[in-house]
């Protein structure tokens, strides 16, 4: 029976923890858990227990037994009438789970030979009754009994001896932040003191012998503890922070209070191990997790429909992280990319769902791009709106008047109204309504008069077909014919339909750069002549619009070679451009020399109402790059080698944007040499990102065997490692290969499926790969469904979140979908099919 849970039906809970206190006996197939829990009722109504998969052995209220035949007879809540119960009284639970037997990775659950948890979103259920809700909050007390050598939670350490360890956690939190670990751990260690001159003790844990790949997630914890300091007046508030690497992990990483858990792969770092995208990644995931200590932790959602109220603020808090200790310019580029690939893709299809959605079945199938990203890009207008000093303010008032409490999308407005003196409720719908606004511009001169008209319109999504007029901030400026800027950046604010703007007294007719800093997450239709995108790449002052100039450029380019066309010239004439002032700003001329991916050129043509076909795309990519690189060989050729690392290796800005600018122009270059300078590069790599790299080229080339091979003997070892090499084979290979090479490394004993990140290499890997997984012949689709059929029994939120491979399915030919929707039928005819992906396999097929 599917339940929905609607946002309309949420209620007060009729009772306030004072105290929760939790005792395990930690053993891998039968650990006991006593709780005591001290409510004191707050409304009228009864209690309500949260329980799955439990196995009780007592129930009490103020020590009575309770009659274990109130038990729910399977799962669901556990129900104490109001009129059994005094104002104020201790529940009491004994319960015995089986973390060895979780496989699904949610509650207790054991990750090679240690006792870990995941507890959000309703994870905490199936460790005890509990009103498992993000609003009731109450402080921890925690006893561990294990013989496992580290024993952690939450909060401060109050007392440790053999075998047995005892956490307070002061601070009020719901369960889904409570954390426990129990394992042979070692830590690297560090002290931190606070603005208001606290010391607080630093630990990250990793298995006896992974300490050296440990200390860039360190040092990237001390810069977030600075940087909240400084960019918001955060402080930490408890005397340890503990940082826990764990190699079984459905998600990155989990914010429990004082106790992060993440998966190992954004903890462990060395340059031999790890590429700088995961030198960057681990800085910007610990400061998430970080940074969700003021907001989420202290501050946290009073339901799940609020998610985007903790995770777009903290996706927006950590954006801004990484700009500061990178370059800001290439962040926001990077952050607009991700944007579209998986945003726009999910807003644009049939899972489209807004920032706070009004209903769910499974709340795990909503940690979305849309919760996320646009939940920050959300944010991002509200800055832009009031201004940045204003910002601040506004977030001061947050945390001064909701410290302490779970909160609602309507607070968040209310301290935005509150300081600024606007009326947001036409802005909220950017909370409440789905889809991407398509908007488009016209131009009018005369006069020196420049008109610009605006006209804004958002498709019909599912559940919603009106989509009125959103307030769009436009943050545009003009570009003189000679290159000057003639107005610098100026916001619009668009809040009707339709709507003109005009600037007069300009000498000669500028060209406008369009949304500048991506001031609104939107799609842009306008008429632009191929003479203004190059003078907008070569003289805007704003990165960003430069960058879409560019990339407006190139996508022109593929699409029109996907149509069969030649197109193409003047993206080779502004390369020329990028070229010779790529040293200035390597990161920016790689991003620039980077083509747009398949599947952007796919969402492009079906913008443009065409039906995209995969091989046609496929292969207009690959024509272009090699008339490309044939065209500005001795440029590209020389840039390689000029980006060649000097000295140590260092994952920072500088250093990582000359190895994209290497790597940007290698893969032109393979185009031409079949592999020949990938191979010398892989041979002579000093780190992952060009070994990683170079090996990609290879596999692109066909001419990776002896380095796959080289590959696999240096780092079999390393399961981190071994991720990528399963993960880069089908997602390079060439389309009419990678199903077969997909389905040869499945067959490997080392494809340990069960493990979320082997999952996500290969099977991910092959969903990556746009014209192997879309193949004609529906094999790809078969090949990932298959795969998704074996893991839904044993984990089924990983297998949920793969489902979305299948979202962009309706705009394919009419072969392509059907083959599509009966690999998902058959995935939804599976026997005792989990509602995590019995709701996403409907959603797509609806
Ligand atoms: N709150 C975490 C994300 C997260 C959500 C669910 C999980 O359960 C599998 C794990 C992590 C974050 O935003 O980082
Ligand atoms: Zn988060």
């Amino acid at each position: 029976m599917t339940v929905t849970q609607y946002l309309a039906d949420w209620r007060p809970y009729p009772f306030r923890i004072a105290r929760t206190r939790l005792e395990f006996d930690l053993a891998p197939r039968a650990t006991r858990v006593r709780s005591r829990i001290e409510f004191q009722r707050i409304g009228p109504g009864d209690l309500a227990l949260d329980g799955a998969g439990l196995k009780t052995l007592s129930l009490a209220i103020d020590d009575q037994p309770l009659d274990l035949g109130l038990l729910p007879a399977e799962g669901g809540q556990l129900v104490i009438p109001a009129a059994d119960l005094p104002e104020r009284f201790t529940f009491a639970a004994e319960v015995e789970i089986d973390p060895e037997a979780n496989t699904a990775l949610e509650g207790l659950y054991l990750s090679g030979g240690m006792f870990c948890t995941q507890c959000e979103a309703e994870g905490f259920r199936h460790i005890t009754w509990y009103p498992d809700r993000p609003d009731v909050m109450a402080p921890f007390e925690v006893a561990i009994r294990s013989d496992q050598p580290v024993l952690l939670s939450n909060g401060n350490p109050v007392a440790a001896g053999p075998g047995e360890a005892v956490w307070h956690d002061p601070w009020p939190k719901p369960a889904y932040l409570f954390a426990l670990v129990a394992g042979d751990l070692r830590a690297i260690s560090d002290r931190f003191t606070t603005l208001s001159g606290r010391s607080v003790a630093l630990n990250v844990w990793v298995r006896p012998g992974d300490e050296p790949r440990a200390g860039y997630a360190l040092e990237s914890l001390v810069r977030a503890m600075r940087w909240d300091e400084q960019a918001y007046g955060r402080e930490y508030d408890l005397d340890v922070f503990n940082i826990v690497a764990v190699d079984d992990f459905n998600m990155g990483a989990m914010e429990n209070k004082g106790l992060n858990i993440f998966n190992s792969k954004l903890v462990l770092a060395t340059a031999e191990t790890a590429t700088d995208g995961d030198y960057e990644r681990i800085e910007g995931v610990i400061g998430h997790e970080y940074f969700h200590n003021w907001t989420g932790n202290r501050i946290t959602c009073r339901d799940w429909f609020q998610l985007s109220l903790k995770e777009g603020l903290t996706v927006f808090r950590d954006q801004q992280f990484t700009g500061a200790m990178r370059s800001a310019a290439v962040k926001r580029i990077q952050d607009v990319q991700t944007l579209r690939a998986r945003q726009f893709r999910e807003d644009a299809g049939p899972l489209a769902h807004p920032p706070r959605p009004d209903s769910y079945q499974e709340i795990n199938n909503f940690y979305t791009a849309t919760v996320y990203e646009k939940g920050a890009e959300v944010i991002g207008m509200l800055k832009r709106l009031v201004g940045d000093d204003l910002y601040r303010k506004t977030l001061d008032l947050y945390f001064d008047r909701h410290d302490g409490q779970a909160c609602t999308i309507e607070d968040w407005i209310k301290v935005f109204e509150d300081t600024s003196g606007r009326d947001l409720t036409q802005f909220k719908r950017w909370y409440t309504d789905a889809g991407t606004p398509r908007l488009t511009m016209a131009e009018d001169w005369r006069d020196g008069t420049l008109t610009l008209t605006f006209r804004q319109e958002t498709a019909p999504t599912p559940g919603q077909p009106e989509k009125p007029p959103r307030v769009i901030p436009i943050a545009l400026g003009l570009i003189g014919p000679n290159g000057d800027e003639v107005l610098p950046t100026t916001v619009l604010e668009m809040t009707e339909a339709e709507q003109s703007f005009r600037f007069q007294g300009l000498g000669a007719r500028p060209v406008v750069s369009l949304l500048r800093g991506f001031s609104a997450p939107v799609t842009v239709a306008r008429e632009i002549g191929v003479d203004q995108q190059a003078l907008l790449l070569a003289h805007d002052t704003d990165a960003c619009a430069r960058w879409q100039a560019g990339h407006d450029l190139a996508l022109d380019a593929l699409v029109g070679r996907a149509r069969g066309t030649e197109a193409g010239a003047e993206f080779g004439r502004a390369i020329a451009g990028v070229l010779d002032d790529a040293e200035t700003d390597p990161a920016f001329a790689a991003l620039c020399l980077s083509l747009p991916g398949e599947e952007e050129i796919a969402t492009t043509l079906a913008a443009q109402g065409e039906i995209p076909d995969p091989d046609a795309i496929h292969a207009g990519r690959e024509a272009l790059a090699r008339d490309i690189a044939a065209a500005h060989e001795p440029a590209l050729a020389r840039l390689c080698d000029a980006m060649a690392d000097p000295g140590p290796y260092r994952p920072d800005a500088e250093g990582s944007g000359r190895r994209s600018l290497r790597l940007a122009c290698l893969a032109l270059l393979n185009r031409l040499d079949a592999g020949a300078r990938a191979e010398a590069l892989f041979d002579a790599a000093g780190n992952m990102t060009e070994r990683q790299g170079a090996l990609e080229c290879l596999i692109a080339a066909g001419r990776d065997t002896r380095a796959l091979a080289d590959f696999a003997q240096r780092f079999g070892e390393n399961r981190l490692v071994m991720d990528k090499w399963f993960m880069v084979q089908p997602l390079r290979a060439a389309p009419d290969r990678a199903v077969a090479r997909a389905r040869d490394l499945a067959a490997r004993p080392d494809f340990d499926w069960k493990n979320p990140n082997r999952f996500r290499a290969l099977i991910g890997g092959l969903a990556a790969n746009h014209a192997a997984f879309h193949a004609a012949d529906g094999s790809g689709y078969d090949f990932v469904a298959e795969w998704l059929m074996r893991l839904d029994p044993v984990n089924p939120q990983t297998t949920a979140r793969m489902t979305t491979a299948f979202e962009t399915m309706p705009r394919y030919d009419a072969g392509r979908r059907a083959h599509a929707r009966a690999a998902l039928q058959r995935i939804a005819a599976l026997q005792g099919l989990s509602r995590n992906t019995r709701e996403m396999v409907t959603r797509i097929l609806a």
